[in-house]
């Protein structure tokens, strides 16, 4: 598992992944919602068995009343819908070299969906902390091994990450009740926050008095220089701006076709660290600036478009984000496990004059 592969050719158990865990056909840049058919999925584990009528949410813990919920008693809370960007925090992995062997996302593990849930906050102050308690540990149905450790999917947050008024118990995407491998019939959403954090098939929440140190919080998810650098953790998306693939794709080699002269190259862009203030636009390491829209929400990607004026030939597009904080894609990211890779997007085209 930890032999690094080859940087041209994918493993078995990386094709095994890609097959299951779909990744957003970059065509769907052009909409701000993601049509949920066309989001990306990750499911480390198998997706579980879950009976929406008989599913219970356990809050307990270092709490002062345990609660057991049911899809009914979360549907008669408080509800709200946010459009967020979720982003896998290995998107790019395919494109390190060495790369870990997991799943091999070269730039597709992204949507953005309308998600309604009901505010996290309200739930936890219900059961109310007692002394002592530090963090909430969210608990999955789902049930594997990875790294050598037989496990439930957890995840932890701080008592202050838990409280953000966005963060949802999540029924619902797009307006739909959560399908299967998105987590039904209740997930956690945290917005901003790279996907892992946000637990599917949610069946417990249990507040712990010491950090959680489970596999998913403690071994994986961490930007790590070498094996046995322990690393910092990985929490919040990076900025990143992808374009909408431009002129016509070849099948199979996906080699892209534009005419030549003026193209107008347009994407989105998104940053969970502070919204996004910059994209510029780059054909052949020449820069210029892409003109911003409104983003549909605080925690969701905002469109851009520049215009490029192509001869004819072979050209290389590329386009950068920066965000408010002053967050801007570098050419390249390495790391042991494969996460956070925002380098700038590079797409090679054909310019062609006078065909069609
Ligand atoms: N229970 C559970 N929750 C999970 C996962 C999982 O495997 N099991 N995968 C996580 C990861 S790594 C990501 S990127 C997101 C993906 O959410 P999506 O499949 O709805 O796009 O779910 C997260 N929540
Ligand atoms: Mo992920």
């Amino acid at each position: 598992m930890d032999v690094p592969q080859s940087p041209d050719r994918f493993s078995l158990v990386e094709l095994q992944n890609a097959f299951r865990n779909r990744g957003m056909p970059l065509e769907a840049l052009r909409s701000d919602i993601t049509p949920t058919g066309l989001h990306y999925l990750l499911v480390h584990f198998d997706i579980p068995e879950v009976d929406a009528d008989s599913w219970r949410l356990r809050i307990d813990g270092h709490v002062d009343t345990p609660l057991s919920l049911s899809l009914a008693d979360l549907l008669a809370r408080p509800s709200r819908s946010v459009p967020v960007t979720l982003e896998c925090a290995g998107n790019g992995r395919g494109r390190m070299a060495p790369r870990a062997e997991s799943q091999p996302w070269l730039l597709e593990a992204i949507g953005t969906a309308d998600w309604t849930g009901t505010p996290l906050r309200g739930v936890l102050a219900e059961a109310g902390l007692r002394d002592g308690a530090v963090e909430w540990v969210f608990t999955g149905a789902d049930h594997g091994m990875q790294g050598g450790v037989e496990q439930d999917y957890q995840r932890a947050l701080t008592l202050a990450e838990a409280d953000g008024e966005d963060v949802l118990l999540a029924y619902a995407m797009n307006g739909r009740p959560l399908e299967p491998q998105h987590g039904a019939p209740v997930r956690l959403l945290v917005p901003g926050w790279y996907g892992m954090t946000s637990v599917k098939w949610l069946t417990r929440i249990e507040a712990v008095t010491e950090p959680f140190g489970g596999y998913q919080q403690a071994e994986a998810y961490r930007y790590q220089s070498d094996p046995e650098d322990p690393g910092e953790p990985v929490t919040r998306i990076r900025v990143r701006a992808l374009m909408v693939p431009p002129g016509f794709p070849d099948f199979p080699d996906r080699q892209r076709y534009v005419d030549a002269g003026p193209v107008t190259i347009r994407g989105r862009a998104w940053s969970g660290q502070a919204p996004v203030v910059r994209v510029e636009v780059g054909v052949d390491g020449q820069w210029c600036e892409a003109r911003l829209e409104a983003a549909p929400g605080r925690y969701a990607w905002r469109a851009w478009s520049g215009e490029v004026d192509l001869a004819p030939g072979p050209h290389v597009l590329a386009c950068r984000a920066t965000d408010a904080a002053g967050n801007t894609q570098p050419e390249e990211v390495w790391n042991v496990q494969g996460m956070g890779n925002n380098a700038v997007q590079q797409v090679p085209v054909l310019a062609r004059s006078g065909v069609r």
